[in-house]
């Protein structure tokens, strides 16, 4: 990936290690060539995301510093519980910190048990490593007490910046559950206030409720357009979409996504698709996949089928459901937040019937022949639902493949064959 501009010195300011940042940039790039560009009839539209890709470390980290000099604020998230809404309605901006890409391991391992997800992992990786600006321009970063990878993990983290706010969460979805995510966001309101000097008023929460719902209503509207067959866009793309969704400018992001579903929406008319017709479908269901974790739907769709959705945290769950925008004061728009955020059915929740009924959800109004349960090794909460979702699924005639894995590319032929053989079976 070229960019535009010698962003070194903007780096060394941030403190990153130039000579491993230029490592993960030499290996970034070439991997998006070969994964992305090497695809075959993208939308045109598309050429805006490979220009954010090809600058995600350059123009956008330049943006956040230009809006810091100016006094803005940035805060890091690792979990779409963290509401932007009540960061943009203070002033601040908010970006997305997790990371898709192994980093630094043998530092990680000293700090964390070696049967830690790849997540959580990459998470030390990228701070020990110094390789993500994101992480280095954050004046607060969030970090959320979900499942127990991370909640222990942060206790760890905390020594290692400097501006670790950690926001607790209801693990089920009772009145108590409720008053608890109420008042950690009250709280949360209160400790973005405090960083950025701006309270929070009824026209700056409406407005960043509409910001907001703009963006999930955008993404959508792209997702809703891949239920067509041939459906217009690859699966690789419609996540890196969702991906992108965590680190851009919110306005101009909606406006690429609108303008793209544009595009597909004739593309749907004209029955053109990213791949022929009745290639086999897949939903894919379980861990969030953060950039550049691109792995999965790569084996896809270099196997002959098209992922048509995703049920994750990056993709639908996190991006379901608008915000109500009618409130006439602060506390009724939070209130709105509230119920927004409370129907996020995360697997760390217990029990957590709503993310069955959505899987099968999906599957129907995405015409999957198939569901793929991604899960990375060791993550609990993921791995022990996919057995019940799987028996679930399977009783419905929706062949589902469950499968473990993480961001190394040891496993990529074992796993291949058995994609390929499960897609097989849904001819
Ligand atoms: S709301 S899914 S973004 S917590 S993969 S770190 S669960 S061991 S990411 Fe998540 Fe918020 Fe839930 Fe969504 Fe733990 Fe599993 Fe690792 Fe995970």
């Amino acid at each position: 990936m070229a960019m535009s501009e010698d962003y070194h010195l903007m780096w060394k300011n941030l403190g990153l290690d130039l000579e491993a940042h230029d490592a993960l940039l030499g290996v970034l790039g070439p991997a998006y060539q070969d994964i992305y560009l090497a695809q075959k009839n993208r939308p045109e539209g598309m050429g805006y995301f490979d220009f954010v890709m090809s600058e995600v470390h350059g123009l956008r980290i330049k943006e956040l510093l230009d809006e810091k000099a100016a006094g803005r604020k940035i805060i890091g998230s690792y979990c779409v519980f963290v509401p932007e809404e009540i960061v943009l309605a203070a002033g601040a901006t908010l970006v997305g910190l997790c990371a898709g890409a192994d980093f630094a391991t043998d530092e990680v391992e000293k700090l964390l048990p070696r049967n830690t997800c790849a997540l959580i992992k990459s998470t030390f990786g990228f701070k020990l490593g110094k390789v993500c600006p994101y992480l280095e321009s954050a004046d607060m970063v969030v970090g959320e007490n979900t499942c127990d990878g991370k909640k222990k993990a942060y206790e760890t983290f905390k020594g290692l910046v400097d501006n670790l706010y950690v926001m607790d969460l209801p693990q089920m979805k009772s009145e108590q559950g409720r008053v608890l995510l109420q008042s950690e966001y009250y709280r949360f309101k209160s400790a973005v206030e405090e960083l950025t000097g701006v309270a929070i008023t009824t026209d700056s929460l409406k407005e960043a409720i509409k910001t907001v719902n703009a963006k999930r209503a955008a993404i959508h509207r792209l997702s809703v357009l891949r239920q067509a067959d041939p459906a217009p866009i690859s699966g690789l793309d419609a996540l890196l979409a969702n991906q992108v969704f965590f680190y851009d400018n919110p306005a101009r992001f909606t406006a690429s996504v609108e303008k793209i579903c544009d595009e597909l929406e004739a593309r749907v008319a004209e029955g053109n698709g990213a791949f022929p017709k009745k290639t086999p479908r897949i939903l894919v269901s379980g861990c969030p996949q953060a950039v550049p974790n691109w792995k999965l739907p790569l084996i896809v769709e270099t196997s002959g089928a098209v992922i048509v959705g995703e049920e994750s945290c990056v993709g639908e769950r996190g991006a379901r459901n608008l915000t109500d925008d009618s409130g006439k004061t602060v506390e009724e728009m939070m209130e709105a937040i509230v119920e927004r955020y409370y129907q996020v059915d995360c697997a760390i929740f217990t029990p957590n019937q709503d993310r069955l009924a959505h899987i099968e959800e999906m599957a129907t109004k995405y015409k999957a022949d198939g569901v793929i349960h991604y899960g990375l090794q060791f993550c609990q909460p993921y791995l022990m639902e996919s057995i019940p979702v799987e028996k679930a699924l399977e009783q419905q005639n929706i062949p589902t493949l469950r499968i473990e894995t993480d961001y190394s590319m040891e496993d990529m032929g074992q796993l291949k064959t058995r994609i390929e053989a499960f897609i097989e079976q849904l001819r």
